[in-house]
């Protein structure tokens, strides 16, 4: 048994009895898991199956139920879930409950909902009921999203919350205490640009019942590193601890995409109740992520994100992880005018670029670096063809634009060096040509299939620009 299963069966077993335990000195976050969250294609049931037993072997006991799509959930919440829905959740929470995974089940009701009058009576049962029915076929975790909506009402969200926390515990003791997640659910989106709590933010903590836990995204929704002194601001706006919902590996607002890194730079002195990550829409290829973090949740003072990152990728590829470290190594990072998640991509071969362009074309190292930079792009190519090739059905699935998208760029990196050795002078104009029209192959394909924009894409516009 490797060191993270053992990990696993020790705090899996451990946290059904007490929270939290110590596993190497190091206390795991008590409540840790993961969010369905993302908008887009909801995962199969049989997906969801298999993500349970696979949080309960790496030591995560907690699974939220939110997709943004499943229209149920969010955008048709009044309606209540129809016969062969319900018995689908049913199985997926008894199949938590063997795997010793809280079920928790979300509804988003945000984007219509009615705080005031008889509608607002006849909201707030609705919503009661939609939770009872979910109560009735074994659920006994609830939480409710504010997310992503326009109406900033926290009084009012703060006291529905409180009014259903009051009914489903008077009726039911075996409930445990509500989840939410607010309408300004960023640190930088509870302070107002002179540092003042926001009127949103004051309200809702203010008239939020002690028990009920709020889950945050950190600095922003998508910023990939969060000091000990953001969280403890963000503590201190509430008044008690935050749980996290932490947007790695989501890949929805980017999704040609796949974020196959490490999670990173999360807080390890503060301490966190909870902690969920959003995959995503790709179960399996969510699972190198996710893997890395339940290796953080599990001992946040003893997590080393590359060492996590590899044994995740070893423990699900076998022979094929080389391969898949290849690959995974420039498919890390998402980045736009407002997302900044995981690591950079490619750094080693980005490295042995800087090096080549310092000493090319007359340096001492010219052909050296050259050589190394010839074998990167080879090893590129190789590896696109191992998994291409070897990978499972249901991961392919998942990666092929990806991987294809690989080899392009590896066979375009590789001609790229080419016609630097032959030089301007004598440049071959067919080989340029070739070049030209391999990147335009890639810029095609790049909505469906981004990989290494930064270092190996990188490398190739700055060789057709030497030209
Ligand atoms: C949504 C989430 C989405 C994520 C990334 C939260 C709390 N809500 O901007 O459903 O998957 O960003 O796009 C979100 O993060 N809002």
């Amino acid at each position: 048994m490797n060191f993270m299963k053992i990990m696993a069966v020790v705090s899996v077993s451990a946290s059904l009895i007490a929270s939290p335990v110590s596993v190497c000195g190091a206390s795991p976050v008590p409540l840790r898991g993961v969010v369905e969250g993302f908008y887009g294609s909801p995962w199969t049931w049989e997906a969801r199956q298999d993500m349970l037993a696979f949080c309960a072997s790496h030591g995560m006991n907690a699974y939220i139920y939110a997709p943004k799509d499943d229209a149920y959930h969010r955008s048709q919440w009044r309606v209540p879930y129809p016969a062969d829905k319900l018995s689908e959740i049913e199985r997926l929470a008894a199949c938590a409950k063997r795997n010793h995974i809280r079920f928790v089940f979300a509804v988003s009701p945000g984007l219509d909902f009615r705080y005031a009058g008889r509608d607002g009576k006849r909201d707030r049962e609705c919503l009661l009921e939609k939770l009872e029915a979910v109560y009735a076929i074994g659920v006994r975790d609830f939480a409710i999203f504010f997310d992503d909506i326009e109406e900033k009402n926290g009084r009012g969200q703060a006291r529905l919350l409180n009014w259903l926390e009051k009914r489903l515990g008077k009726r039911h003791p075996d409930v445990s205490p509500l989840l939410a997640v607010p309408t300004e659910y960023t640190r930088q989106a509870m302070r107002s640009g002179d540092g003042k709590i926001t009127p949103y933010t004051r309200s809702f903590s203010a008239a939020l019942r002690e028990d009920i836990r709020v889950l945050f995204t950190g600095e922003g929704v998508c910023i990939g590193r969060l000091e000990e002194e953001q969280l403890a601001d963000a503590n201190g706006i509430y008044g008690k601890k935050l749980g996290l919902w932490w947007n790695y590996p989501v890949n929805d607002y980017m999704e040609a995409k796949l974020a196959l890194g490490p999670v990173e730079n999360l807080p390890t002195s503060e301490e966190i109740p909870a902690i969920f990550f959003n995959p995503m829409q790709y179960p399996e290829m969510s699972k190198i992520a996710l893997a890395t973090a339940a290796e953080y949740a599990n001992a946040p003072r003893q997590y080393d994100s590359q060492r996590a990152w590899e044994r995740a990728i070893e423990e699900e590829y076998g022979s094929l992880a080389p391969d898949m470290k290849v690959f995974a190594a420039h498919s890390q990072h998402l980045e736009n005018s407002w997302a900044d998640m995981g690591r950079a991509d490619g750094e080693e071969f980005r490295a042995h670029v800087d090096a080549f362009w310092k000493s090319w074309p007359d340096g001492p190292k010219a052909r050296e670096n050259w050589q190394i930079l010839h074998n990167d792009a080879a090893r590129m190519s190789c590896a696109a063809d191992k998994l291409l090739e070897g990978l499972p059905e249901k991961k392919l699935d998942e990666c092929r634009p990806q991987l294809m998208q690989m080899k392009r760029m590896a066979q375009a990196a590789g001609l790229a060096l080419d016609l630097l050795k032959a030089g301007k002078g004598e440049k071959d104009s067919f080989s340029l040509a070739e070049l030209k029209e391999q990147r335009e192959e890639i810029r095609k394909q790049e909505k469906r299939a981004a990989w290494s924009e930064q270092s190996v894409l990188r490398f190739i516009d700055e060789v057709l620009q030497a030209f």
